[in-house]
């Protein structure tokens, strides 16, 4: 039960913070961004799919082709038959595992070296913190052989609260899901026109892709440069448009909206469009597209964004954002974290397992990155 003192072996899974040493104050937005680093075009350097059983493999079994909406998709379809990945801490192996499997195909554009990686998300919620007004986030960051590693850290309120998810707010996730299965086909369109899906199954609605299996992922890893700092991301990506050429230049986002009904919805969509944004540069995702939906789940229109046009789009509005802030702040916290956390040797440090006192190597130093809003990062080394 939740009441139960923690057993040593509970105890030694959630290490307690130290007190921080190191601090970078939140960003000021109102001084006039200074000159931004520069952000270089992504480009894959492998993929990878999960299957149904949630097994890694080095396939694109995962990868999806847009296809065509049909009129008034509903949402809310099959959803008594989503197979739903059980929400456990996010950790960065399966990254790594890519990471090492290019690493051994000697991949040409990992030769000048990595600084940091990330899953996607979690350098999202890096680079948007200057204009997150609520929540806060913690990371685990390890710096081994001079490489940063960051993994985000969900508490047990947090991932409690995961697994936990209001109906309501699960028939909305769902919502999202469904959509990716009216956009998209396991085949590649054959001509530049995506097609509706054929439906599979008796009782399937016209456009209906197959029921929702989230285990099913494709992820692409990329690397690119921040400033001085040589990145490599993993991600999620929805479908491609066409057919796959290994570049990111066809990679599609899939997003769905409540539909916006007057001025209050309209700002808090283009507040929201900044994590749009970021989700989809970091990757080199180009295109982004937009299902807009009512609150029972019918989606109404559709709309397509060019990623790099964002900005513009919100560009001197009051509730706007700039991107340059964004990068500014990420390259200044990459700098703190090459300072402030000092490069371990990988000699000894087993890979986590199982088994997670291997992670408990003494060499293997953790450090927690803790964000607030308003305030900025707070760094310390865990116990
Ligand atoms: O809590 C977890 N176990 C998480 C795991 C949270 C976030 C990510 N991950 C894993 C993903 O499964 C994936 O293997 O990390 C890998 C890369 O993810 P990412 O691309 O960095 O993740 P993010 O950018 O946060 O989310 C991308 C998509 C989401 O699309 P929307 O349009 O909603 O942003 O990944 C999906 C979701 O479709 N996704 C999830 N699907 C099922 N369960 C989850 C989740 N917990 N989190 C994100
Ligand atoms: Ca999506």
């Amino acid at each position: 039960g939740d009441d139960t003192p923690p057993t040593s072996k509970q105890r030694r899974r959630s290490p307690t913070p130290l007190p921080p040493v190191h601090a970078l104050p939140y960003p000021s937005l109102s001084a006039a961004p200074t000159s931004p680093p520069a952000f270089q075009q992504p480009t894959q350097i492998i993929s990878f799919s999960y299957t149904p059983a949630r097994k890694l493999e080095f396939t694109n079994s995962a990868l999806r082709f847009l296809a065509a909406l049909p009129p008034r998709p509903q949402l809310s379809y099959a959803y008594e038959r989503w197979q739903r990945r059980p929400e456990t801490r996010p950790r960065i192996d399966g990254l790594l595992r890519a990471l090492s499997t290019a690493r051994a195909k000697n991949h040409p554009s990992l030769a000048n070296g990595v600084g940091a990686v990330g899953w996607r998300g979690v350098l999202t919620r890096i680079m948007t913190a200057p204009y997150e007004e609520r929540d806060g986030w913690d990371m685990n960051v390890m710096c081994v052989d001079g490489v940063l590693y960051f993994e985000e850290h969900l508490d047990e309120a947090k991932l409690r609260a995961k697994n936990d998810l209001a109906p309501r707010q699960r028939l909305n996730t769902y919502y999202g899901y469904a959509f990716e299965s009216y956009c998209t086909s396991e085949k590649p369109s054959t001509s530049n026109v995506p097609c509706v899906n054929v439906p599979q199954a008796p009782g399937d609605p016209p456009g209906w892709g197959g029921d929702v299996d989230t285990n099913v992922q494709w992820c692409s890893v990329v690397r690119t440069k921040l400033g001085d700092t040589r990145l490599v991301i993993g991600g999620e990506v929805d479908c491609v448009r066409g057919t796959y050429t290994s570049k990111t230049d066809t990679f599609v986002e899939l997003k769905t909206s409540l539909v916006i009904r007057g001025a209050q919805d309209e700002m808090r969509f283009e507040k929201k469009l900044l994590k749009f944004y970021m989700q989809s540069f970091l990757l080199g995702v180009p295109e982004i597209l937009v299902g807009f939906r009512t609150p029972s789940g019918e989606i109404t229109t559709t709309q397509t964004f060019k990623t790099v046009e964002l900005p513009r789009l919100v560009r001197g509005k009051a509730h706007g954002w700039d991107p340059r802030r964004c990068f500014a702040w990420g390259n200044e916290l990459l700098e703190f974290l090459k300072k402030n956390v000092p490069s371990s040797s990988a000699v000894g440090i087993e890979l986590q397992g199982e088994d997670e006192d291997k992670t408990r190597h003494p060499n293997a130093q953790v450090w927690r990155l803790t964000f607030s809003s308003g305030v900025g990062v707070e760094l310390r080394q865990l116990d």
